[in-house]
């Protein structure tokens, strides 16, 4: 395994991480050598540009952006970069319907990957980040199959 992160995450404000809190948790649990900041598109152009050259040079394997509103967080950073990038739209004042359709309506020639708004999307970007790294690392592979076969005892069989 690699000793620099596998996977960067960032938002694009301090706001958003009561969302992505649990994006983090998700790595962590995995066990997944991760980094976290604070990079805005629009506030922080320069540190966006830094961002991604130590992601090049350290040969980062995943990026997570997520943003809310006018969110083009995700979509920025993947034109800037051809790691992969998976975007997380932010619950906004439009109950994150714009943040959505801003990271996932991309026009064809750079693709972000969008998850659902809020926590499940948070959640469910680091299990695809984790998806996406275990086609080439054995024990995260492992773990994944792992939590993958604990959902039938997690899920009652009757409703009520
Ligand atoms: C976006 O604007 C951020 O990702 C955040 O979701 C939203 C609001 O930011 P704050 O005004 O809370 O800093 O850029």
């Amino acid at each position: 395994m690699k000793s620099h992160s596998l996977v960067a995450v960032i938002m694009g404000s301090k706001s958003d991480w009561k969302t992505m809190v649990h994006c983090i948790d998700t790595l962590k649990k995995f066990k997944i050598k991760h980094e976290v900041n604070v990079v805005s598109a629009h506030r922080t152009p320069d540190r966006l540009r830094n961002f991604l050259k130590n992601a090049k040079k350290n040969k980062t394997e995943v990026i997570i952006a997520a943003a809310g509103g006018a969110a083009h967080l995700a979509g920025v950073t993947a034109s800037l970069t051809t790691i992969p990038v998976l975007g997380v739209p932010i619950e906004s004042k439009l109950k994150g319907l714009d943040s959505l359709l801003s990271t996932v309506q991309m026009p064809s020639g750079i693709p972000v990957g969008t998850l659902a708004i809020g926590k499940a999307g948070a959640i469910n970007a680091a299990l695809l980040a984790i998806s996406i790294l275990s086609t080439r690392y054995s024990n995260v592979y492992k773990r994944l199959v792992a939590y993958r076969k604990s959902f039938p005892k997690k899920v009652p069989k009757k409703p009520y």
